[in-house]
């Protein structure tokens, strides 16, 4: 061979090996940008129904793509409010908060803590979530002008009020002070109830019940499980009077600037994660109390009937119209959009 055909083939070699290289370095440089680490913090311990929702999210967001989800439990990053901040802020792209901490910067999200508007009928409860304009059509509005995507809105259990004595009557409730998430709308309905409602982060509640700073608390059952509260709070009473619930969602900045590509993966994952929680959360309340039952003697259940629950629900429209107070013109056409899902739901059922 020739030099001049050595040189030329040698600077051809080096051309397509530097193109091949710059192209290789570009699409390793592309995959890395693109294999993104979301950071997803809630409220909830190992196994709970939050933590069974994120690992479920994780899961499908892990296996249809190359991105990863690192989920940070309660505590980790601080309370509920703390991570609020850190996903406005965009420390965090992901937030499980409950509207009983949302309710104080979305003032619309209270509306869950109107009693007695939710039916206690699991499978109807389950058909509202999925069916209603209220939480899926309207709440996304209002979450984004916290600059928040809301994703999911979610039922985790009823709730079930625990105390230091049985209850079965507002009177029994006089001078109790009950602890409660911190919107105002909830200590309003402690307040109808007859109790002196007492405002407070969740990590401060076993240790307030356990020192009598506070008689009492309400939370679902598998909260009351996990989380122990029946050692310090032993009489559970079902009033009837609403669900947990909770929601899911991301910063929207950083959800706006995803591919359409992956704001799909991210409504998938959302919609998988939900279905999978669904049927998690089916029997889990029976599967809790009877843990509880087995685990102390000191517990008692006390399931209020038709006549002892009216008595309560007496007092749910002076909440229903500190609701209206707090949130105006908007909070009226999300409760009559509510009212009306919920009767949908009804009449098919
Ligand atoms: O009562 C609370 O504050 C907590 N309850 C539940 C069921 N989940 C998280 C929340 O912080």
């Amino acid at each position: 061979m020739k030099a001049s055909t050595l040189v030329s083939t040698r600077s051809v070699t080096t051309k397509l090996l530097t193109t091949a290289s710059v192209g290789a370095l570009l699409l390793g440089l592309s995959a890395t940008a693109q294999a993104d680490n979301w950071r997803y913090a809630h409220e909830e311990y190992e196994g709970d129904v939050q933590d069974v929702f994120a690992y479920a999210f994780k899961e499908y967001i892990e296996e249809n793509s190359d991105h990863t989800v690192q989920v940070y439990r309660f505590g980790e990053l601080g309370e509920s409010d703390d991570i609020m901040e850190q996903t406005q802020n965009g420390i965090l792209q992901f937030v499980n908060q409950s509207p009983g901490f949302t309710g104080a910067l979305i003032p619309e999200a209270q509306i869950f803590f109107i009693p007695y508007l939710l039916p206690t009928d699991e499978e109807t409860v389950l058909t509202f979530f999925d069916e209603s304009k209220a939480i899926n059509e309207m709440f996304p509005e209002l979450y984004a002008e916290q600059g928040l995507e809301l994703l999911k809105m979610y039922p985790e259990g009823e709730m079930v009020v625990t105390t230091d004595e049985p209850i079965s009557s507002p009177e029994d409730m006089d001078n109790k002070k009950i602890r409660t998430m911190t919107n105002p709308l909830l200590s309003e309905t402690y307040d109808a109830f007859g109790a002196t409602p007492t405002p407070l982060p969740w990590g401060e509640v076993y240790g307030g019940l356990q020192t009598g700073i506070i008689d009492g608390q309400e939370n679902p059952i598998f909260w009351i499980e996990s989380g122990g509260l029946y050692e310090v709070s032993p009489h559970l009473t079902f009033t009837g009077h609403g669900w947990f619930t909770t929601a899911m969602m991301a910063n929207q900045d950083f959800y706006e600037g995803l591919s359409d590509e992956d704001k799909e993966l991210v409504q998938e994952a959302s919609n998988a994660a939900y279905d999978h929680t669904i049927e998690h959360i089916k029997g889990l309340a029976d599967d809790a109390l009877a843990k509880i039952q087995e685990a102390s003697d000191e517990v008692t259940v006390t399931r209020l009937n038709e006549e002892q629950i009216q008595a309560f629900r007496e007092r749910a429209p002076q909440v229903e119209e500190a609701f209206l107070e707090m949130t105006g013109d908007r909070g009226e056409e999300l409760l009559q959009q509510f009212k009306a899902d919920l009767e949908a739901v009804n009449s098919d059922s």
